[in-house]
């Protein structure tokens, strides 16, 4: 009888709301000074907010394969219950994963994935499907080059998950016999660092002076090629093209020094990971193929293979539409 009272007792503090410990959880993206990650903080941050969550974002200077390793170590000292990562390579930061999963923290990648090592973190949220990107990057500049002519890969870091597997379907989608004339010269990486960036998009103007084309398929990327070819004054012989934020890349739109880029919302995708790292930490859903839920404003959204969910299409900016988007 007593024991039975306590056990009510002690079932009922349990439910209590000041029983129940608040959520926590952090974003880690891939470096500071990058504004792509502002709208994904932002996002992430609303999603926390309205599970009740408390929510942080801390990163590292650069977007090196291990930098963020000290900050998930951390992190887990800290005891959250959701990390949340755009991780800078697919395999150095796995065992500290593995690590925090151990203690039952949900790890959630969002923007890039540890690609071939998903089992080491609880879910992924991809901007966008990889092969519509990496498509629709050879397709757009195609578009602008009339098919025809050598071009150039600029990127973030060599280990970038993301870019690295939009670079791959690129370079399958070029052996569409639509894309026979177009040779892709060489591929190289301004690490996500504006400076470097620029200098490397500088060395590839120098080197190839019949280059028709530049896809930056990185935001600090396409920023710095459409700088660098401003610049030299090359805008009519030189297409850049790639993925950037519409508030970076507005002057030169407006300039006519680039005609058309892409990218999705940012913030939609930090949502979409606030959102489901909420949900999984509070044990209302558990990720598996073919899994659907619903996500407030965005939809049903499912668990593709690997436990990928999409967060929506790649839109194309040009001079028309730039002007209704301010990220
Ligand atoms: C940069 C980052 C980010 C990527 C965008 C397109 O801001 O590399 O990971 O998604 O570009």
């Amino acid at each position: 009888m007593i024991k039975k009272a306590i056990g009510i007792i002690a079932l009922a503090m349990a439910f209590q709301p000041w029983a129940m410990a608040q959520t926590k959880m952090v974003y880690i993206p891939k470096n500071t000074g990058n504004p792509y990650f502002e709208p994904l903080i932002a996002g992430f941050e609303k999603a926390a907010s309205e599970a009740g969550a408390q929510a942080d974002s801390v990163a590292p200077a650069t977007a090196d394969p291990t930098s963020q390793l000290p900050l998930i170590k951390a992190q887990v000292q800290r005891h959250v219950n959701v990390i949340a990562i755009s991780p800078n390579s697919p395999e150095a930061l796995n065992l500290a994963f593995k690590q925090a999963m151990q203690r039952g923290v949900t790890v959630i990648c969002v923007d890039s994935d540890l690609t071939g090592h998903e089992d080491c973190r609880t879910a992924g949220v991809l901007t966008a499907d990889p092969e519509s990107v990496g498509r629709g990057q050879i397709e757009l500049l195609g578009s602008l080059i009339n098919y025809t002519g050598k071009f150039a890969i600029l990127s973030a870091t060599t280990d970038a998950p993301n870019q690295n597997m939009w670079i791959d379907v690129m370079k399958k989608t070029l052996s569409d016999p639509k894309y026979s004339k177009m040779q892709l010269v060489d591929t190289v990486y301004g690490n996500d660092e504006p400076q470097k960036s620029l200098t490397e998009a500088e060395a590839l103007l120098e080197r190839f002076s019949d280059l028709r084309g530049i896809i930056s398929p990185t935001t600090v990327g396409v920023a710095a090629c459409a700088q660098a070819v401003e610049t030299a004054g090359k805008a009519q012989q030189v297409q850049v093209t790639g993925l950037g934020t519409p508030n970076q890349m507005r002057r030169f739109i407006q300039n006519g020094t680039i005609k058309a880029f892409a990218l999705w919302s940012p913030y939609d995708e930090g949502y979409l990971a606030g959102y489901i790292g909420t949900q999984i930490a509070a044990g209302k859903l558990t990720p598996g193929v073919g899994v659907k839920f619903n996500v407030p404003g965005l939809g049903e959204r499912e668990f593709r293979e690997h436990n990928v969910v999409i967060t929506g299409p790649p839109l194309v900016f040009t001079k028309s539409n730039i002007d209704q988007f301010h990220f």
